[in-house]
């Protein structure tokens, strides 16, 4: 069982912070074991924070509401992993207490829809397969923030969406073991134990499916930058879709099944679909597989004139990310940006850097990212809940050069 720190300031709290980096993060393993005790929605902890996730570093978070927070633009760090502590929050219920999740190796995860089907606990799971994998975490509402109808919604600008890296069971190996897929199976259908016992589950149960062909990338996880998953992201274990949107990340996962239709429930029927203003139904697409998609991380409102460095973030949704450019006069001309750090996969973002000389002025700086033959269109697609936003244009920053 994880050692439960209650001094959530502790400097030892602070050091998750610092672990950007890939060796950082697996340091972090071996002296921070994370629980976080409390799921009570509204109560207001330390500093600001709900106390269920108290442990999150205050000044990286914009707090929107008492079920999300988002990372500051300026924080997501240079290092391509996002550090734990300054990754957004978004509940559609409560997050799990400990005393709710009980020992963390005996939580069970049901598998219904192959031909044998079975209950692992975590410990098997983990006895099962392993790979680790950095993925990105995306609401699909990223960048609400920027449309012009007030979609209802968290107005998250960039940072609903982190880069992690995770350590669970591959799915297709649970298939595998549960001797193959049923017949007529068409989707992965996940869902969270986090659910109230006294809501209707038709409207509150968090239950997402995702095309059958998505089992070949996900997983369970129950490891996230080398610790154990925190409740308030979803541990002890976790669905992990790479390149699909946040929602279909369930957190607290206790079933899967291999169904031939989508799930009933709220979540997948209505909410989370891309339809246009005015109008809604599960006639139109569900949040899925996430766009090609860039932001600036730096500089974001001011710099000295001479040599400015640009930089951001460029992913690639499904798909690799190719290439990515910077405009600094709103997108009149393009130069290609160049990529640093590692490269950690498709599914993960990439850093990149663009230098130039700039005069003192006001400009429009602007990324386009390209991937799979695909570039980021300038605008976004309008729609109703202002959803999978990924515009260049919006995403731009104004500088002020002097
Ligand atoms: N069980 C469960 N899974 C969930 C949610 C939830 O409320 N319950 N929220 C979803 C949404 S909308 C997003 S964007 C991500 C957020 O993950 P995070 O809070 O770990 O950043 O988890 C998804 N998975
Ligand atoms: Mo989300």
């Amino acid at each position: 069982m994880p050692k439960k720190i209650k001094k959530i300031n502790s400097s030892r709290r602070n050091f998750l912070a610092g672990s950007a980096t890939v060796a950082g993060a697996a340091a972090a393993a071996t002296v921070l074991p994370i629980s976080i005790a409390s799921a009570n929605h509204t109560d207001k902890g330390a500093r600001g924070l709900p106390s269920w996730t108290g442990w999150k570093k205050r000044s990286a978070l914009i707090i929107h509401s008492d079920k999300g927070m988002e990372t500051h633009r300026a924080a997501i760090g240079n290092s391509v992993i996002t550090p734990l502590r300054h990754v957004y929050i978004r509940n559609n219920m409560p997050t799990m207490s400990d005393a709710q999740i009980g020992n963390r190796n005996k939580w069970k995860l049901k598998v219904e829809g192959v031909k044998n089907p079975k209950t692992y606990t975590l410990a098997q799971l983990k006895q099962l397969a392993q790979k680790t994998e950095a993925t990105i975490l995306q609401c699909s509402g990223n960048g609400r923030g920027f449309f012009g109808h007030k979609p209802r919604g968290s107005q998250w600008e960039t940072g609903a969406a982190a880069c992690l890296i995770w350590t669970g069971c591959p799915v297709s190996a649970i298939i595998k073991d549960c001797g193959g897929l049923a017949s007529g199976a068409k989707f992965l259908t996940a869902t969270g134990a986090d659910m109230p016992k006294q809501l209707n589950p038709k409207k509150a149960l968090v239950e997402r499916s995702i095309p059958i062909k998505a089992q070949k990338d996900a997983f369970v996880a129950w490891e996230v930058n080398g610790v154990n998953i925190p409740n308030s992201h979803g541990g002890p274990l976790r669905m992990v879709t790479p390149g699909y949107f946040g929602i279909n990340n369930v957190k607290h996962v206790g079933k899967l099944a291999f169904t031939a239709k989508e799930s009933s429930v709220k979540y997948m029927k209505s909410s989370y679909r891309i339809s246009p203003i005015g109008k809604k139904g599960s006639q139109y697409p569900s949040c899925w597989e996430m766009p090609v998609k860039s932001w600036i991380v730096s500089p974001l409102k001011s710099a000295k004139s001479g040599n400015v460095v640009v930089s951001g973030v460029a992913m690639g949704g499904t798909k690799k990310v190719s290439n990515i450019k910077v405009s600094v006069d709103g997108g009149k001309s393009w130069k290609k940006a160049k990529f640093t750090g590692p490269d950690m996969g498709k599914f993960a973002w990439r850093r990149f850097v663009f230098e130039t000389k700039l005069k003192p002025g006001n400009y429009k700086i602007v990324s386009k990212a390209s991937a799979g033959g695909k570039s980021q269109p300038k605008l976004r697609m309008e729609n109703r809940r202002g959803y999978a936003h990924n515009g260049w244009l919006d995403h731009g920053v104004d500088i002020k050069v002097s």
